[in-house]
Parts: structure tokens; sequence; C-alpha cells
């Protein structure tokens, strides 16, 4: 095989474009370490609070025939446990890649309080603001409230001058692509994640006529191939609508190396693995590398570059 997985993201070159999405695999340290040793090029941390959280009751997750559907609900170790880590782990593989920090605060405040704090530590990573959480009960997801989103970025980058990207829910409108890109523009932003879960979907087990998790009767995140086109469409629309300063993570449904090729065709430069990395643990990705390797080489591509974001139209 020749092609190369090469990939530059703000300025840093990674080995391949391939990492876990948050909540999967890198709730503690045995989980992040076993990331850290991975054929992934670099990962994330588990959405944190400013305190631990035991999140919903169980069972809240449940693979299913076409991908995945949770309510979490937001269980984390809390803000301290992850910044001790990153920094630790900075300083032990100080040649290593940046990593991914991702909070989650249930306020405004609360995002701005965990934000001063990465922007006061050592952390020289990239830090990933998730606005989609889906799964806490009497809590909407900010990012389908365009003024929050207003508000909130405003706020922070009054003073937060450390990379930032934004996790987003999936849009479904045109209108709200639109209206979202050009609030998005307007901010120094490194890059948007594209896509959190599908919320709230219901999955039912017909046999025993019954939902089959126990939070908010059943509604949950859908993962998977459930959401591949859902999220290529979110992939692409901001793809062509963001300021080219601004990077787009594709994440939801890669399972194969073809589904990586498409998000990257779409405009994705890192690639985000959650419902299939859950399922088959961090050996995925080797075969993801293996996998679009082999596809670039039939196609004669040396390098992602020469087709990111080349997606025809007809
Ligand atoms: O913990 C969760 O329930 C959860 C979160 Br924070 C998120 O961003 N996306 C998701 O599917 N589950």
């Amino acid at each position: 095989m020749v092609a190369s997985l090469d990939t530059t993201f703000l300025d840093h070159s990674y080995e391949n474009p391939f990492m876990n999405a948050s909540g999967v695999h890198c709730m503690s340290t045995k989980e992040l370490d076993e990331l850290s040793n991975s054929k992934a090029s670099t990962f994330i941390t588990k959405s944190s609070t400013s305190v631990k959280r035991a999140g919903n009751p169980e069972p809240r997750y449940r693979s299913v025939p076409l991908g995945s559907i949770n309510s979490m609900g937001l269980p984390n170790e809390g803000f301290e446990y992850y910044l001790e880590y990153a920094t630790k782990y900075q300083k032990k593989n100080s040649k290593a890649n940046p990593i991914f920090f991702s909070v989650a605060g249930m306020s405004v405040s609360e995002n701005l309080k965990m934000l001063r704090a990465l922007q006061d530590s050592d952390f020289h990573g990239i830090v990933e603001l998730n606005l989609s959480c889906p799964n806490v009960p009497g809590k909407p997801q900010v990012a389908y409230d365009f003024e929050l989103i207003k508000e909130i970025l405003t706020q922070v980058f009054e003073f937060f001058t450390k990379p930032l990207g934004v996790k987003l829910p999936p849009y479904f409108d045109f209108a709200h692509f639109d209206a979202v890109a050009k609030i998005l523009n307007q901010y120094p932003l490194a890059y948007v994640n594209c896509i959190n879960s599908i919320g709230n979907g219901l999955y039912i087990d017909a046999q025993n006529e019954s939902v089959v998790i126990k939070p908010k009767n059943g509604f949950g995140g859908l993962g998977g191939e459930y959401v591949k086109p859902t999220a290529l469409a979110n992939v692409r629309a901001f793809y062509t609508r963001l300021n080219p300063s601004i990077k787009v993570i594709g994440t939801g449904g890669i399972k194969t190396g073809q589904d990586a090729f498409e998000h990257l065709l779409c405009g994705a430069t890192m690639l985000q693995v959650g419902t299939e990395l859950c399922e088959e643990g961090v050996t995925v990705f080797t075969r993801l590398e293996n996998e679009l390797k082999e596809i670039m080489d039939r196609k004669g591509y040396t390098s992602i570059e020469q087709f990111r974001g080349k997606l025809k139209s007809l």
C-alpha cells in the first residue's frame, strides 16, 4: 500500500485522521490510556462537567441492529479528573500529538468556568465545547437555540485564546445550516464537529413491546448506520458554508474505510468513531486505516488532500 493518511489539523501533523468520538471509550484513565496506545492518531476525553456525575439510570446504552441508542446523561468523573489526566499525559508524552478535551457544562456559567480554568492551565491541546448533549432531562440541546450559541461564543471568545471547536447536533433544514454557519463564521473557531447523535430517537423491541433503554421512557441519541447520511449532509453543509479557517470534523456512522472516505469527500479533516469503537474496541482503528488505504490505492490517490472536499455534484 502506498497511500498516506497524513493529516494536518490546526498546523499539526497526524499519522491518520482517526480518533474516538467523545463519550466512547474515554471515561476513565484506563480507557484513555488504551486509546493513546491504539492506532488512533489522537483522542478526546468524555465531556466533563464541573463536578462528577453518575448520569442516568441503566440500561442507558444499547447496541441495536443498525447502530446504537444512548441516554447516558453525561456521566463523567468531573472536570479536574480529566484536566489532571491531560496535563500529566502532555508532560509524559511531550512529543505526542495534541489531544482534545471536551466540556459540556449544564449552563453558560458552568461552561465559562471550565473554559477559564482550561485557559489558565498548562493544557496545550484542543478544546471541544459540546453544545449538543441530547440526554439530560430538562436541558434542551444548546445548539438548537441560535441566540444561546451567540451568547456563549461571544462570552467565551472574550478571554479564550487556545484552539476551540464546537460539537454540533445534526440540523435538517437549509435555513438552519445557513443560520448556524452565519453565526459560527463570526468567531475565531478552530473547527466544528458534525454530528452528535441524532437526539431523541426511539428504538422498540417489538417482541417484548418495550423500549430498550430506561431513561426518558426509551428516548435516546442514535448513532451508527442510522445517522451516516445525516452526518455526511451536515459535514458537507458546514464545509461549504464556513470560513476555510474553520475545519470540520466528521463524526457519524463511520464503520468502514468507505464511510471514512465519504466523510473526507464531504470535506472532513479529522474523523471520529463512536458506535463502532464501542462495538469493536480500539482495534477498529487498525482496520479503518487499512480499509481507507486500500480504497485510496485502488483509486490511485496517494494523499487525502487529493480528494478531500471534492465531492462531485450532478
Ligand atoms: O452523555 C450523554 O448522554 C451523551 C452526550 Br454528553 C452527548 O454529547 N451525546 C450523546 O449521545 N450522549
